[in-house]
């Protein structure tokens, strides 16, 4: 039989969607550009400045969680949790992270239908044209993600497929971390059925609690409640979801992206360099190219990020926040340029590749939509 079908021809088949997450991402990411730190507890951190140690741990290696630290922590809480085992505090660096992640979902995107990106290091997926609607198919195309993750990033993720996003979801949370479940959609409801309610994907804290005073506890039980009690609570659309979605059988489908969020370059030097505006030169291009697509978008952006690749691989960045939204060339080549400046008095190797990263991107404030255009003519 031939894996080639279209589009209209899958509808009749059983969807197959897949839910991507990134182990530890940013810890991990840390660990891959300097290996020697992996066995040591190692926590991302958001310093806030007011003093040394405040600010909150980002994430953490599983190491550093099996001493209780989580996202969110304040760091000086999870410092006194590891302090006897040599742990290693790196202060986040989002730029860097985003630079990797488009790289990932670049090629997730490249091996499946569509990508619903929900996160720097997580998305949905649809595989039921590529995998022919065949789980046995679809397993295969996510082991080869895995396979090139691990390959070219170093890096390892988690990966559900199932019949529904929530499905997805749960196999790549279940499977945390470097694992993959694939649900089959015959084994749906007796995967489901025993969960608990509160793991549903969109049953927050609030629901979960809702949930648990109506005497819910699994989704074996939410999928058989009341659709009218359950409306008198949480309203009719959230009810009319969690019933369906608890048994395996909500069809919300996985949608690009359609409002771009960032706009960014990467380009080789012809030659390696640690001048600044050397590597503004041959960026001039990308500058070019990042103009060009504020303007056909008529987008202005409010953060800045200037990217370095050293000689050694490592990822360098700089980033500033503007007050006010920009999309002048000369203010992108200006501002460019000061951060290379900054970014070339913290490096200790030339540049082999350099590259811009505009976001917060708000669209041009005399920018009409098309009613307010029909109204004001
Ligand atoms: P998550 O996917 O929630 O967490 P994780 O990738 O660190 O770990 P897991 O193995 O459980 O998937 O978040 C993705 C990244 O987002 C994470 O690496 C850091 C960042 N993040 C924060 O900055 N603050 C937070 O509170 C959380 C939860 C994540
Ligand atoms: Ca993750």
């Amino acid at each position: 039989m031939s894996t080639m079908l279209c589009a209209e021809e899958s509808h009749s088949l059983d969807r197959v969607i897949g839910h991507v997450d990134l182990d530890y991402f940013y810890a991990q990411v840390e660990e891959v550009e300097n290996p020697s730190i992996k066995r040591r507890p190692v926590m991302v951190c958001v310093f806030s400045g007011r003093t040394e140690e405040s600010g909150v741990v980002s994430t953490a290696n599983y190491k550093a969680r099996e001493f209780g630290v989580h996202s969110g922590m304040p760091i000086s809480q999870a410092k006194k949790l590891v302090k006897d085992a040599n742990p290693v505090v790196i202060k986040m660096e989002h730029e860097k992270y985003e630079v990797i992640s488009d790289r990932i979902m670049q090629m997730v995107r490249e091996r499946v239908d569509t990508l619903e990106q929900t996160g720097i290091d997580e998305g949905f997926f649809d595989l039921s044209v590529s995998s022919a609607g065949d789980y046995q198919a679809a397993r295969r195309i996510a082991e080869d993600i895995k396979e090139d993750l691990l390959r070219e990033e170093g890096l390892t993720c988690s990966i559900g497929i199932g019949r529904s996003k929530a499905v997805a979801k749960l196999g790549s949370d279940m499977s945390k971390p470097g694992g993959l479940m694939i649900i089959s959609p015959n084994s749906t409801q007796s995967f489901l059925g025993p969960l608990p309610a509160s793991k549903l994907y969109g049953v927050g804290p609030k629901t979960g609690l809702l949930l648990g005073e109506m005497g819910i506890k699994t989704m074996g039980e939410l999928s058989m409640a009341n659709p009218l009690d359950l409306e008198r609570k949480l309203g009719k659309k959230l009810s009319a979801y969690l019933i369906g979605a608890s048994a395996g059988a909500d069809d919300d489908p996985v949608r690009e992206g359609l409002e771009p969020t960032q706009f960014s370059r990467i380009i080789t030097l012809k030659q390696d360099t640690r001048n600044p505006n050397e590597a503004l030169a041959q960026l001039s291009a990308g500058i070019g190219y990042i103009r060009e697509k504020l303007v056909s978008s008529d987008k202005s952006f409010k953060t800045l990020g200037a990217i370095g690749v050293l000689t050694d691989l490592s990822i360098h960045t700089k980033s500033r926040t503007f007050d006010t939204p920009m999309n002048a060339a000369s203010d992108i080549e200006e501002n460019t340029l000061n951060l290379f400046i900054e970014l070339g008095k913290t490096v200790d190797k030339d540049f082999r590749r350099v590259g811009l990263r505009v976001s917060g991107l708000a669209n041009n404030v005399n920018q009409k939509s098309l009613s307010e255009f029909l109204q004001t003519r």
